[in-house]
Order: structure tokens, then C-alpha cells, then sequence
């Protein structure tokens, strides 16, 4: 008993430091196609982190680019070029919204949502104006969006 009670105390340190900081997490996203949400389309085009997570866009098909619309305050936004597999780290709390520039009549779009939408406002008014110009997929994106909680 004398010698197990160090090795019990030492997994209580270890259990408690693995849950206050937790690692950040990296996630995919695809640009396709065809796709469980239709035709050029972002896979998983809803997506919620945690704040410090990364996110890869992958070219999974040809001629899509990764484009931010509306991000958070202060967090930082991004312009892939077409066919870049560019990485992103989401490091402030609200709602990312994002396109494809060369399909965004055909509302290939997306949400990420870091932590809390902090700017859910804002993410609204940019989810409202991407399919205000989008002439098919109309209700892609409000989809996605109705996932986000309203705060
Ligand atoms: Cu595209």
C-alpha cells in the first residue's frame, strides 16, 4: 500500500492536468464536387472547434479556393488561391463564415464555430447576403447556420 499511494497520486495529477489544458484539435475540411449537400460543396459545410484548433481545407477535387467572409473581431481572415490546401488557425471565439469564390452563385459555403458565436449578428447578416447572390443551393447555408445556437 505504501508503494501504490505515490502511483495513485501521481495519475490524480496527470487526470487534472489533461483536462485544464486540453490540446488543440486539427480538422478537414473537404472542397468537392458532389457531396452529401449537393453539388459544389464544402464536407462538413457545419463544423464546430474549440479556440487554437486548425482547420486544412483539402483540394478533394479541382478549381474550389477557401475564402473567409466574415470572421470574429480581431480574429484574423483568408484568401486561399484556387486548389490550395491552406491551414487556418482559429484562434478567437464567434462564427467563421466562408466561400469559394468561383462557386459562390451556387452557395458552396460554410460555418465554422469556435467556442461561443460571439458575433452571431454579423455572421447572420453575411449568411443572409451569400445566398442573397447564391442562384441554386439557396438554403445551404442558413442551414448550416440554424446549427449555431442563438445566443
Ligand atoms: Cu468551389
Amino acid at each position: 500500500m505504501i508503494t501504490r499511494k505515490p502511483l495513485l497520486s501521481l495519475t490524480v495529477v496527470l487526470l487534472v492536468l489533461s483536462s485544464t489544458f486540453s490540446l488543440a484539435e486539427q480538422h478537414t475540411i473537404e472542397m468537392k464536387n458532389r457531396g452529401e449537400d449537393g453539388n459544389m460543396v464544402f464536407e462538413p459545410g457545419y463544423l464546430k472547434v474549440q479556440p487554437g484548433d486548425t482547420i486544412q481545407f483539402l483540394a478533394t477535387d479541382p478549381t474550389h479556393n477557401s475564402v473567409s467572409d466574415t470572421v470574429p473581431e480581431d480574429a484574423e481572415s483568408w484568401s486561399g488561391a484556387i486548389d490550395e490546401e491552406i491551414t487556418v488557425t482559429l484562434s478567437k471565439e464567434g462564427v467563421y463564415v466562408y466561400k469559394c469564390a468561383p462557386h459562390l452563385k451556387m452557395n458552396m459555403t460554410g460555418i465554422i464555430q469556435v467556442g461561443e458565436p460571439t458575433n452571431y449578428g454579423e455572421a447572420q447578416a453575411s449568411v443572409e447576403k451569400l445566398t442573397d447572390v447564391s442562384a441554386t443551393n439557396e438554403d445551404r447555408l442558413r442551414g448550416y447556420f440554424r446549427q449555431v445556437p442563438i445566443p
